[in-house]
C-alpha cells in the first residue's frame, strides 16, 4: 500500500490499525469472515473505474467487453454452485437483494410473513424503520417457548389467517436448520411465494452441510461475505421464469451502476467455494460451533435452543447477572469480538439484550479447531465471570498469544518476508 501511504497517511494508518485489530482479536461475530487474498485483489482492482449499467451484452456504456466476461463468469459460477436457474450478482448488499425481491413480487401494503426480529429475524425482514416494514404489511412468526425452534404450527396458522402474498424464511440469529419442505407446503396451502434469505448459511448450503432452499423457493437471496467468505455484497437466485422481471427490478429498479470490482471478487469466491478445502472448512465451522456450545453448556450457561446446527450460537448471559450489552463490552476489552443479541422472549430491550451471538466462520478461517474452541469458551467464561481489570488484561494477553499462533494471510506475510530478505532489507 505504498501509494496509499504517500497520498493519504491518515487513511493508511487507519487501515494498518484495522489490519492489526483483525489479526490480534478473536473475531466471533457470526456474520463476519476473512476473505482470501485473491478476493481482496479482485475487489481492489481497476474494475472499480468502470460504469456498466445494464447486463452482459446489453450495457448502456461502451468498453464493457471485459466486465461482461467478469459478470458472466460470476453468474455462471453462482448458478452452478447453488444449482440455480438464474443468478443476479449485482445487488450491492443483502438488504438491496431483499428489496429487489420484495418490490418485484409485492405491491405497497401487501402482506408478508417473516421471522420476528425479536426471535432472530433480520432488519430487512420487516423492521418498522426499514423499507420492508414501512412499505409492506409484515406478519411476524417466531419460535416456540419450550424448544426455541421455529413454531411451524404458528406459521401455518398465521398463513391461513392472513393469506400473505409472500412467506420469507431466514434469520440473522437462528442456530438451527430451516425446514424448507414444511415452509413450501405451508406456502402452497395458501398460494404464497416462498422467499428464502440464506445470507447467514449460504456457505453451508454451497458445501452441502445445510439443506438447500433452491428446490423449494421461488426466490433465494444471500450476502456473499458471511459463511460464503467472499466480498461484502448481495446476490439473488431464482427460477428462469422470474429472471427477466427480477433483473429489471435490480437495474434500473433499485440500483444504478453495478460494482464491477465487487462482482469480480464474488466470482472468485464462488470459484473458491467449489473446492474440497472449502467443504472441509464449512464442516469445521459447524464442528467448532458445536464444540463451543457444549463447552458453554458444561460451564452452566444456557445455550438458546440447547445447541446449534450451524455457524452460530446464542448465549444467554443473564445467568451471570449480565446484559448482552455489558457482556459484549467486557469481551471487547479482552480483544474478543461478539455482539449483544436479543434471545427469544427476552425481557430486556434490544439496546440491552440478555444474550450474545457467537459465530465461528472467522476463527475457523484462521485454522482454529476443537482445542482452540475449548480455550475460547474458557476465556469467554472467565471474562463473563469476572470483569475485573486485572482479569481482563490477563485474558487479553492470552488472546494475543492465541491469535499470533493463527496469523491472518500468513502465506502473504511469509512471501513478503522472503522478498524483503532477498532484497537484503
Ligand atoms: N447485520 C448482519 C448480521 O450481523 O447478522 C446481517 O446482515
Amino acid at each position: 500500500m505504498s501509494s496509499l501511504r504517500d497520498v493519504d497517511p491518515e487513511i493508511y494508518r487507519a487501515i494498518l490499525s484495522e489490519t492489526e485489530r483483525q489479526n490480534g482479536n478473536l473475531e466471533l461475530i457470526a456474520s463476519e469472515n476473512f476473505a482470501s487474498l485473491a478476493v481482496l485483489e479482485a475487489q481492489g482492482s481497476c474494475l472499480t473505474n468502470k460504469y456498466a449499467e445494464g447486463y452482459p451484452a446489453a450495457r448502456w456504456y461502451g468498453g464493457c467487453e471485459h466486465v461482461d466476461t467478469v459478470e458472466s463468469l460470476a453468474r455462471e459460477r453462482a448458478m452452478k454452485l447453488f444449482g440455480a436457474e438464474h443468478a443476479n450478482v449485482q445487488p450491492h448488499s443483502g438488504t438491496q437483494a431483499n428489496m429487489a425481491v420484495c418490490f418485484n413480487v409485492l405491491k405497497i401494503g401487501e402482506k408478508m410473513l417473516a421471522m420476528d426480529l425479536a426471535h432472530g429475524g433480520h432488519l430487512s425482514h420487516g423492521h418498522p424503520l426499514n423499507f420492508s416494514g414501512r412499505y409492506f404489511q409484515i406478519i411476524p412468526y417466531g419460535v416456540r417457548r419450550d424448544t426455541e425452534t421455529i413454531d411451524y404450527d404458528q406459521v401455518e396458522h398465521l398463513a391461513k389467517e392472513h393469506s400473505p402474498k409472500v412467506i420469507l424464511v431466514g434469520a440473522s440469529a437462528y442456530p438451527r436448520v430451516f425446514d424448507f419442505p414444511r415452509f413450501r407446503k405451508i406456502a402452497d396451502s395458501v398460494g404464497a411465494i416462498l422467499f428464502v434469505d440464506m445470507a447467514h448459511f449460504a456457505g453451508l448450503v454451497a458445501a452441502g452441510i445445510h439443506p438447500s432452499p433452491i428446490p423449494y423457493a421461488e426466490f433465494v437471496t444471500t450476502t456473499t461475505h458471511k459463511t460464503l467468505r467472499g466480498p461484502r455484497g448481495g446476490m439473488i437466485l431464482c427460477r428462469k421464469e422470474f429472471a427477466k422481471r427480477l433483473d429489471k427490478e435490480v437495474f434500473p429498479g433499485i440500483q444504478g451502476g453495478p460494482l464491477m470490482h465487487v462482482i469480480a471478487a464474488k466470482a472468485v469466491a464462488f470459484q473458491e467455494a467449489t473446492t474440497e478445502e472449502f467443504k472441509t472448512y464449512q464442516k469445521d465451522i459447524v464442528k467448532n460451533c458445536q464444540t463451543l456450545a457444549s463447552e458453554f453448556s458444561r460451564s452452566g450457561y444456557r445455550v438458546v435452543s440447547g445447541g446449534t446446527d450451524n455457524h452460530l450460537l446464542l448465549l444467554d448471559v443473564s445467568v451471570k447477572g449480565l446484559t448482552g450489552k455489558d457482556a459484549a463490552a467486557a469481551l471487547d476489552r479482552a480483544r474478543i469480538t461478539v455482539n449483544k443479541n436479543l434471545i427469544p422472549f427476552d425481557t430486556k430491550s434490544a439496546f440491552l439484550a440478555s444474550g450474545i451471538r457467537i459465530g465461528t466462520p472467522a476463527v475457523t478461517t484462521r485454522g482454529m479447531k476443537e482445542a482452540e474452541m475449548k480455550k475460547i469458551a474458557s476465556l469467554i467464561d472467565r471474562v463473563l465471570t469476572s470483569q475485573e481489570d486485572s482479569v481482563i488484561q490477563s485474558i487479553r494477553r492470552e488472546v494475543e498469544t492465541l491469535t499470533r499462533q493463527f496469523p491472518l494471510y500468513a502465506e502473504k506475510i511469509r512471501e513478503m518476508r522472503q522478498e524483503l530478505q532477498k532484497a537484503g532489507a
